[in-house]
């Protein structure tokens, strides 16, 4: 049994995920006949309580594909340090829409309103043009944090006084969802643009849609295909989306007890220095400075058990569909007996 905690994206279609698919009517994308994404789209794009909604193949091109129609080159993004679209994305911003990121110090990724209102530049010629925030929820490197519905509310408002666009990358939003009393819906409203993805915590094997108002849409759809992101027969993909939307949305919360439960274990652990606190599926940990991370990581697995190095000290677990109870007995045994000097 090889258990995977290296990323919640690892896990495979289930049976009835894979029934769903083969069942999907299909007709070409790119011509605008694609039944099953068609669906995938009006329901995603309603439940957002917004106009309309792009199906992409990952949530590194519905974040570009936002920034890309948001901002002009020269541009400046506001966003966390932490922010996937800087530090994982390839520079991504740069290259495909010639702006750049002004990096905000947030509280474990969440950005305040002061810190927007004070890095937005005046517009003399020689300052960069603020045109775009981008915020994450749940926040990835940031250990899986979550924002309320009141901080995003308010960011949403001095991003209308003040005139910029605000995108939302939700790659993991249903699992701040279920942690929260908010809805997709009240989310919706409060930005431009909502990133969510299909292949994370629901399970689906590929997809990401965009959210917005359909003008956006419609310039949206243009840059997926610059992009390369056009697809033909797409709806066996979005059939697995629509059945993760439907059947893999509440379980999210088995995920974040079986982390928490991890992360009790690992505070017990002598050869760790610290946990990021765990707020839904994410956990981060740094081991102590005489323990090599790669030593760690091998020794795990060889013990059948895959994680990722995340910079330094530091190492990440991430919980999902396929990650069981059984398991998660597994790991915690497997962490308890490793000793290190
Ligand atoms: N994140 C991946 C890696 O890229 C780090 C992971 O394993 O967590 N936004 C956020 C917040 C993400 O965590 C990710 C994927 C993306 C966007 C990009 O999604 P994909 O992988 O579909 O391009």
């Amino acid at each position: 049994m090889i258990i995977d905690l290296r990323s919640d994206t690892v896990t495979k279609p289930t049976k009835e995920m894979l029934d769903a698919m083969m069942q999907a009517e299909v007709g070409d994308d790119v011509f605008g006949e694609e039944p099953t994404v068609n669906a995938l789209e009006k329901k995603v794009a309603a439940m957002f309580g917004k106009e309309a909604a792009l199906f992409c193949p990952s949530g590194t091109m519905t974040n570009q594909i936002a920034i890309k129609v948001h901002t002009q080159p020269g541009d400046e993004v506001l966003c966390d340090v932490t922010a996937h679209i800087y530090n994982y994305e390839g520079g991504g911003m740069a290259s495909n829409s010639g702006v750049q990121a002004k990096l905000l110090q947030g509280d474990r990724g969440r950005i305040s309103v002061e810190q927007v209102k004070q890095n937005i530049n005046p517009s003399y010629d020689w300052l960069t043009n603020t045109s775009l925030v981008c915020i994450e929820n749940t926040g990835n490197r940031a250990g899986g944090s979550y924002y309320s519905l009141q901080q995003m509310k308010e960011l949403s408002e001095v991003c209308k006084s003040y005139k910029l666009n605000f995108h939302l990358d939700g790659a993991r939003i249903f699992n701040a969802i279920v942690e929260n009393d908010y809805t997709p819906a009240d989310i919706g409203p409060l930005f431009d643009s909502v990133s969510i993805c299909l292949s994370k915590g629901l399970g689906a094997p590929v997809g990401s849609l965009l959210v917005g108002d359909r003008e956006f849409i419609t310039k949206a759809r243009r840059v997926r295909k610059v992009f390369g992101g056009g697809m033909r027969q797409a709806g066996y993909l979005a059939a697995a989306g629509i059945y993760a939307l439907d059947h893999h949305v509440d379980r999210l919360n088995e995920d974040h007890h079986r982390a928490k439960h991890l992360s009790e274990v690992l505070s017990k652990l002598s050869y760790v220095d610290s946990i990021l606190p765990v707020d839904t599926n994410i956990v981060i940990f740094n081991l102590k400075s005489s323990v090599s991370p790669d030593s760690f990581l091998t020794s795990l697995s060889e013990q059948g058990i895959k994680a990722a190095g995340f910079g330094q000290q530091a190492i990440r677990f991430v919980t999902h569909l396929d990650f069981t109870d059984d398991m998660l007995m597994k790991v915690e045994e497997t962490l308890k007996n490793m000793t290190w000097k």
